[in-house]
């Protein structure tokens, strides 16, 4: 087996921050889902960041001497890094210094797989390395006003605008790239409008369930059996296990279908190149009808991990959504013998669930709570429309499922099924 790479991690703690542990705990899953092994943790309180080596000077030499005798390969802070702290430490310590930020962004890049998540990745990852970037300009100019450093910096700093400037057209080569395939996204959702059937997307913490919960709805509703393994996705004990989007048709036994879709996990200090970056990815959450939060009950931070949700739906503009909260994996809360786990699963509350996706539980239960919410507005009716409306029926054809379109005398005569409120909305067209 090929050697991973030794990290060292480094936490401070400023002012007390009741949620460092934590924070420090993930860092560590996230070292490990980078394939690190993670020989050490040091930490220290500080009242006040050190511009120039984050921790005091005194500190970075305990941490090279710890470094040393770990033999670690690499240290990670848990905090963001200015680009002359990382250059500082880097240059004291003799390891590559990285932190937070530069690890998602490294797990993201190993995991992307389709060309999106790819361009998504990279343009991410370029715009957070722009302002890092230290070509022998900045060399040379910190050694700037002595004799004849003048025309060196010159040269320095001519080599390093390059290379930014290289940068930048790359980003925009990027972003029109993503442009091209948005486009073709935004075709498939428009079909999928057209084709009337409703969208429902998991979102939640990253590890909370959410593949699981698409891959269970497979395994039950799927009734081609040949099939059922392809049209599962990837459920992994690890952070970021899923960074595309997969949608699913659900069939259910009533005949109703809806879609469903499993993307890409948050997580707390989501480095904000990245939320930009994965709009794209995310659109899907954001045309959704229906969200179903999914929330690992089991993990006593669930609160905190329910607060970045909210944070990053509302960031992508989608906190409006109706939404469903799904307490998944109440089979580990309740073996942990935690109190405020319902004595009997599946248990229903007011737009929520407590559940188990893994064990099976409560998939029957969450299909009603989706129904009642997604096939209660719609009604079927007939309209006739005057040719003045024009736009009127246009919106139908976006935003109903339109059966069948006559044009009569008088107007559009649209058979379709429609939102109950536009059917009050415009009830002097309604036709019997
Ligand atoms: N015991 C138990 N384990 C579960 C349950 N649901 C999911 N898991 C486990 O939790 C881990 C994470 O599940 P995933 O479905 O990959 O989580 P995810 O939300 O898709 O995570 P990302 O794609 O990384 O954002 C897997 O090891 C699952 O087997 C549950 O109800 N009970
Ligand atoms: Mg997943």
């Amino acid at each position: 087996m090929e050697e991973r790479t030794k990290a060292l991690l480094v936490g401070v703690n400023l002012n007390n921050d009741p949620e460092f542990e934590t924070a420090l705990k993930e860092l560590e899953s996230l070292a490990e889902a980078c394939d690190m092994e993670v020989v050490g943790v040091e930490t220290q309180n500080v009242s006040q960041i050190n511009t120039g080596v984050y921790v005091g000077t005194g500190r970075v030499e305990e941490i090279k001497a710890v470094v040393h005798m770990l033999e670690a390969d690499v240290v990670i802070f848990d905090n963001t890094l200015s680009p002359m702290q990382l250059r500082n430490l880097k240059d004291i310590i003799e390891r590559p210094v990285f932190d937070r930020t530069h690890l998602i962004l490294q797990i993201f890049s190993s995991r992307a797989r389709t060309r999106e998540a790819q361009i998504q990745v990279e343009t991410a990852r370029l715009q957070y390395e722009l302002p890092r970037l230290t070509g022998m300009g900045e060399i040379l100019s910190r050694q700037g006003g002595g004799s004849g450093g003048l025309s060196n910096k010159g040269a320095g700093e001519k080599k390093l605008e390059l290379d930014k400037r290289k940068i930048r057209h790359r980003i925009s080569e990027l972003k029109k790239e993503l442009r091209e395939v948005e486009k073709n996204r935004e075709t498939q959702r428009k079909r999928r409008l057209v084709q009337g059937i409703p969208q429902v997307a998991l979102v939640g913490y990253t590890n909370a369930g959410k593949s699981t919960l698409l891959n269970a709805f497979i395994d039950k509703y799927e009734e081609n059996e040949e099939k059922k393994e392809d049209r599962k996705v990837m459920a992994k004990n690890m952070l970021f296990a899923t960074l595309d989007t997969t949608v699913r048709k659900i069939h259910l036994p009533d005949k109703r279908e809806f879609l469903l879709s499993d993307t890409v996990g948050f997580i707390s200090k989501l480095p904000h190149n990245l939320v930009e970056a994965f709009h794209s990815t995310l659109e899907e959450v954001k045309y959704a009808n229906l969200l179903l939060e999914v929330v690992d009950y089991s993990d006593e931070h669930y609160m905190e991990h329910m607060e970045v949700t909210r944070e990053t739906l509302k960031e992508l503009g989608a906190n409006e959504i109706p939404c469903i909260h799904v307490f998944n994996k109440c089979d580990i809360a309740k073996a942990n013998g935690r109190e405020d786990v319902p004595a009997e699963l599946p248990h229903i509350g007011k737009d929520c669930i407590y559940m188990a996706a893994g064990q099976n539980i409560g998939l029957e239960e969450l299909v009603q709570l989706i129904s009642e919410r997604i096939y209660e507005d719609y009604v079927d009716c007939t309209m006739l429309i005057p040719y003045t409306e024009g736009a009127l029926v246009s919106y139908f054809n976006e935003n109903a499922t339109v059966k069948a379109t006559e044009y009569e005398a008088e107007g559009t005569k649209i058979t379709m099924s429609c939102l109950l409120k536009d059917l009050k909305k415009y009830k002097q067209y309604v036709v019997l």
